[in-house]
């Protein structure tokens, strides 16, 4: 269907982190859809940049200057219409021109003005330009995190996740997770004295504890929670590979278990804490170049899904590399590490053609935008990661108790 810009501008607002981001306005057909960007901390060296010189003032002055004058006015057939444009105004591999915030946040904002010109949900819209039957995701969530997250301190794993397996309906699998949440909460309080339940970025706890101690935590609230709800709950990581590996000393720094590890060892241990708290996600176990170890890892534990974040940041041939090689059984999907929904599109369409596991993802710096379970659903991942407590996080959970009014299907995780 062809529809016509009539209006576009923009502005910058503030991250869950107090950093500023950018928020994009268009006006499609007279309907107005509206966007932010989030923005990592622990990016990927290959993500797209954020902002030009990593400014969001010189993103907003290039919108006006460059961007406006060139989409006000013209007829689009869809979203894909204004993403190409966007790469071809930028012309280089990683948005470091116009910044990849701006780029997702003018995609995303076309999205949704398009979707209500045509009188649907975006996840409709969306899952209709993708041939995509609409299912809800099942949510993973962090509930204690530490790395680049959190201060000092804090476990040298980013995050430790749960996610329920076999849900009846999206607001039990959501229930599951904020029972976890509150459950190891109250365990960290019993667990060390005065301790004031401080949270990281992403609302996950940041308790002064080693990386088994949480583990040991998060495993035994997962279990109490499962038997009590008789929902079916995994245990997962997010280790950021990357961030605790020493340059210098060749080594994988967990300093508050007392461990230094060469890439050897630090496989074995990995493979020690999967078996011991059954983890059946393992996502950037390793340092974001290093494919063979996620191969040897991934052959090691066959029944775990190594996921790739950092590792393939959403580039379709990046995924496409990763999965050929059996390096990754999984993959995050982070729309602004490529900058556009065409792009993310790219990236997961690769992905189902290998069958990995999709992951829909925010980022640790999010606003309360709910855009995301659109795309989760309108793209066909089965999985949203999206935190668990924090307003930020909350409101892309509370969207998929929306969605749920119409959409009434959810995944289910059979493996792991
Ligand atoms: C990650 C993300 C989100 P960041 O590593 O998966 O949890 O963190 O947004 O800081 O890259
Ligand atoms: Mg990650």
């Amino acid at each position: 269907m062809a529809h016509k810009i009539k209006e576009i501008k923009g502005r910058l607002i503030y991250d869950s982190r107090g950093d500023k981001t950018i928020e994009i306005i268009v006006d499609v057909d007279g309907y107005v859809g509206q966007a932010a960007a989030p923005s990592g901390k622990s990016r990927g060296a290959r993500e797209a940049e954020p902002f030009p010189n990593s400014s969001p003032e010189t993103a907003l002055i290039l919108l006006q200057k460059e961007i406006i004058p060139k989409m006000k006015g013209i007829d689009i057939d869809s979203y894909e219409t204004v993403d190409n444009l966007l790469i071809d105004l930028d012309g280089t591999w990683n948005f470091s021109q116009i910044g990849g915030n701006t780029a997702l946040a003018i995609s995303v904002a076309t999205s949704i003005a398009i979707s209500k010109a045509e009188g649907r949900p975006l996840y409709d819209y969306l899952a209709s330009m993708t041939h995509t039957q609409p299912i809800l995701p099942l949510p993973l969530g962090n509930v204690i995190g530490g790395g680049k997250h959190a201060g000092p301190g804090a476990p040298e794993i980013q995050e430790i996740l749960v996610i329920p397996k076999n849900p009846k309906t999206i607001s039990d699998a959501i229930a599951a997770n904020i029972k976890v949440h509150k459950l190891v909460g109250k365990f960290l309080e019993e667990k060390i004295t005065n301790y004031p339940l401080g949270r990281g970025d992403e609302g996950a706890y940041a308790p002064p504890i080693n990386v088994e101690a949480a583990l040991e935590i998060v495993y035994k609230a997962a279990k109490m929670v499962e038997d009590e709800l008789g929902v079916k709950m995994g245990v997962g990581i997010d280790v950021a590979g990357t961030n605790i590996y020493n340059t210098r000393s060749e080594r994988y720094e967990l300093a508050s278990v007392g461990l230094y590890l060469d890439t050897e060892e630090y496989l074995q241990y990995l493979e020690e804490l999967a078996n011991k708290y059954e983890i059946i996600y393992i996502e950037d176990p390793f340092k974001e170049d290093d494919y063979e170890s996620f191969r040897k890892l991934s052959k090691a534990l066959p029944k775990t899904y190594i996921c790739g974040d950092d590792l393939v940041v959403t580039r379709s041939e990046l995924i496409a590399k990763a999965a050929s090689m059996e390096a990754i059984k999984a993959a995050i999907i982070k729309p602004n590490q490529v900058g556009t929904l065409t792009l993310t599109w790219e990236a997961v369409k690769t992905g189902k053609k290998y069958n990995l596991l999709l992951i829909a993802s925010h980022r640790s710096g999010e606003t309360t935008d709910h855009y995301l379970p659109h795309i989760a659903v309108g793209f066909g991942c089965k999985v949203i990661k999206a935190g668990i407590i924090g307003g930020e996080r909350i409101s892309k959970a509370n969207e998929l108790i929306r969605m749920n009014e119409e959409v009434r299907e959810i995944q289910r995780l059979n493996a792991g």
